[in-house]
C-alpha cells in the first residue's frame, strides 16, 4: 500500500502549481473580460480595489517613495502578495485538496462580486472572474490530483509521476500566458478604441469660442504657449490601466435628488446643443513653479443644461460625478447650473479627448482644482449633498472644496542659466481662473516690485502671459514673482504644501549674468 503523503507534490511544487492555478484566475478572467466588459478583467478590479482602499498614509508615502512609479510599485505588491497567498494555497492543498479548492473559489467569486459592485457594472461583470474561477479551480485539481494515482513513494525518484507533474505544470503554465497574450493582443484588436476616437466627428458649434488672438501670445522664446496641445498636456489620474470605454459603449445618468432620473447615451448628445469654452485646468498637486495644468478649447454640453432635464431638488448641493473606473468628484452643484461654461466636454483643441484625457466624455469646470470638478470617462452624476457622501480624494482628507489659488509661473530664463549681461526676458504665466489677473510683478533679489506687461486677457477662466524686460548686471541674482488677482488680492509669499487645498507661495529662479 502506498503511504498517503507519498502521493502529494513537494511544498515548492505545491506553491508553483498554485501559483499557475492563480495566474490562471487572472489571465482567464482578463481573457473573457475582453469580450464581456475590459472593466470586469480581475486584474483591474483588484487593483482598482486596492487603489480605492489604501489608506492616504500609505498611499502619500508611496508617492513620496516611487513618485510616477506609484502604479509599479502597485503592481509588484500585488504580485508578491498573490505568489505568497497562492503558496500557502499550496500547501493547505497538499493535505486537503477540497479545502483548498474551496478557499479559491471562495476567492474568485468575492473577486465576482466586486466586479459587480464596480461603476457602471452590469451583472455581467460577474462573468471573467468566475470564468477564471473555473479555469484555476481546473488547473489546481490537475495539478494536484491527476497524477496522485500513480505516485512514486518517493519524489526525489524522476519518475513518471515527477515528470507527469512538471509536464502538466509546464502545459497549464503555457495555457496561462497564451491567455493572457491573447488577453492583451485582443484587446487591443477587437477593442480598437483608436478607430473609434478616429471616426469621432466634432459636433458643430452654434457659437464658437473667441478665437485666441495674436496679442495673447507675447512670442517670448521659451514662454508656455497660450493653448497647450493636447499630447503636451499634464496628466493625472489614479487609473493603472486606461478605461477603454467606446463612444458605442458609454452611458450617463443622471439621478439621485432630481425629479427625473436621466440616462443619456452618445447618439442623444448629438441632438443637444454643442457648446465651446477655451479653459485653464488646474491640479491641486501642482507645487509652486510646477506644470500640473494646461489650457485647452473644450467642446462639450453645457451641465446645466444637463442638470435642468433632471430637475434638481432645492435641498441639494453637490453633485458627485463617478468614471468608468471608480473615481469620484464632489463639485458644488452651483458651479455647474450657475457657469454656462461647465462642460460635459467631448473634444479637446478640436478633436475628440484623447483616451488619457477621458474619452469619450469628461466633466470640464472652471476655476475649480481638477480633483473636485474634472471627471474623466464620466459615466455616473449623482445630485445630492456635501453632508452625505464624500468623494475619493475628501475621503483622504483633501478640501472638499477647492477653488483654484492665485498663482505665477516664471518659464524663462531657466533655472540656474547663465547668462549675459543686458537685455533678459524674464516671462511666464500667472492664473487666477474665475476672477482674472489684474498685474503681474517682477523682484530681483531684493529690489522694489516691477510692474510686468501683461498679454491680452482670453477669459477670467484662463491663464495670462507676462513678461518684463530686465537690464542684467553682472552677478548672481534671484528672480521672483507674484500676480495680483481682480480682487485685489496679491499672492502670497507664504509656502504651503499642495495639501489640502492647494500650495501657496511665489516662484523664484536664480540665475548667473556674467
Ligand atoms: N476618472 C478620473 N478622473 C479624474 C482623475 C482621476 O484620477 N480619475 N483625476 C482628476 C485630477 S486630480 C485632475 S488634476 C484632472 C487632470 O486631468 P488631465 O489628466 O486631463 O490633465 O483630472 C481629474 N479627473
Ligand atoms: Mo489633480
Amino acid at each position: 500500500m502506498i503511504h498517503h503523503a507519498h502521493r502529494r507534490p513537494g511544498r515548492g511544487a505545491a506553491a508553483a502549481a498554485a501559483t499557475v492555478a492563480a495566474a490562471a484566475v487572472l489571465a482567464v478572467g482578463h481573457l473573457v473580460a475582453v469580450f464581456v466588459a475590459p472593466a470586469a478583467s480581475p486584474f483591474f478590479v483588484l487593483g482598482a480595489t486596492v487603489v480605492d482602499n489604501t489608506p492616504k498614509w500609505l498611499k502619500d508615502s508611496a508617492i513620496r517613495w516611487f513618485g510616477a512609479n506609484d502604479k509599479l510599485a502597485l503592481a509588484i505588491s500585488m504580485a508578491v502578495v498573490m505568489v505568497l497567498a497562492a503558496s500557502l494555497l499550496g500547501q493547505l492543498a497538499r493535505r486537503r485538496f477540497a479545502v483548498a479548492a474551496a478557499v479559491l473559489t471562495a476567492l474568485g467569486v468575492t473577486v465576482a462580486f466586486l466586479a459587480v459592485g464596480r461603476p457602471a457594472a452590469t451583472a455581467w461583470f460577474a462573468v471573467p472572474a468566475l470564468a477564471g474561477t473555473l479555469t484555476g479551480v481546473a488547473a489546481l485539481a490537475v495539478l494536484f490530483l491527476g497524477f496522485a494515482g500513480s505516485a512514486q513513494p518517493d519524489e526525489r525518484h524522476a519518475g513518471p509521476t515527477r515528470r507527469g507533474f512538471v509536464l502538466a505544470l509546464a502545459g497549464v503554465t503555457a495555457g496561462v500566458v497564451a491567455a493572457g497574450v491573447a488577453g492583451r493582443y485582443l484587446a487591443t484588436r477587437l477593442r480598437d478604441i483608436g478607430a473609434d476616437r478616429a471616426a469621432f466627428r466634432l459636433p458643430p458649434v452654434a457659437k464658437p469660442a473667441p478665437p485666441v488672438s495674436a496679442g495673447m501670445d507675447l512670442a517670448v522664446p521659451g514662454i508656455t504657449p497660450f493653448v497647450t496641445d493636447a499630447d503636451e498636456f499634464y496628466r493625472v489620474d489614479t487609473a493603472l490601466q486606461l478605461p477603454s470605454l467606446t463612444r458605442g459603449e458609454w452611458r450617463l445618468r443622471i439621478h439621485g435628488m432630481v425629479e427625473r432620473e436621466i440616462r443619456l447615451d452618445f447618439d442623444e448628445l448629438a441632438g443637444r446643443e454643442a457648446v465651446e469654452s477655451v479653459i485653464t485646468l488646474t491640479c491641486v498637486s501642482n507645487e509652486v513653479g510646477g506644470d500640473l495644468l494646461g489650457t485647452a478649447r473644450w467642446t462639450g454640453y453645457r451641465l446645466a443644461d444637463l442638470l435642468a432635464e433632471a430637475g434638481p431638488s432645492p435641498e441639494a448641493d453637490m453633485v458627485l460625478s463617478r468614471s468608468i473606473d471608480g473615481f469620484t468628484a464632489s463639485t458644488p452643484l452651483a458651479a455647474l447650473t450657475g457657469n454656462q461654461d461647465a462642460l460635459l466636454a467631448v473634444a479637446m483643441n478640436g478633436a475628440a479627448l484623447p483616451v488619457a484625457h477621458g474619452y469619450p466624455a469628461r466633466m470640464i469646470v472652471p476655476g475649480l482644482y481638477g480633483y473636485v470638478s474634472a471627471t474623466k470617462w464620466v459615466v455616473d452624476l449623482e445630485v445630492t449633498r456635501f453632508d452625505r457622501v464624500e468623494a475619493y480624494w475628501t475621503q483622504r482628507e483633501w478640501a472638499p472644496r477647492a477653488p483654484i489659488k492665485t498663482a505665477s509661473r516664471i518659464d524663462v530664463p531657466a533655472a540656474f542659466a547663465t547668462l549675459s549681461p543686458g537685455e533678459v526676458v524674464i516671462a511666464g504665466v500667472a492664473w487666477a481662473q474665475g476672477r482674472g489677473i489684474a498685474a503681474v510683478e517682477v523682484q530681483i533679489d531684493d529690489g522694489a516690485w516691477q510692474r510686468a506687461t501683461l498679454a491680452e486677457a482670453y477669459s477670467l477662466d484662463t491663464w495670462r502671459q507676462w513678461a518684463w524686460r530686465w537690464d542684467a548686471l553682472a552677478g548672481t541674482h534671484s528672480l521672483r514673482v507674484r500676480a495680483t488677482d481682480s480682487t485685489g488680492y496679491v499672492q502670497t509669499d507664504e509656502r504651503t504644501t499642495p495639501f489640502p487645498d492647494g500650495a501657496t507661495g511665489q516662484h523664484s529662479r536664480v540665475v548667473t549674468i556674467r
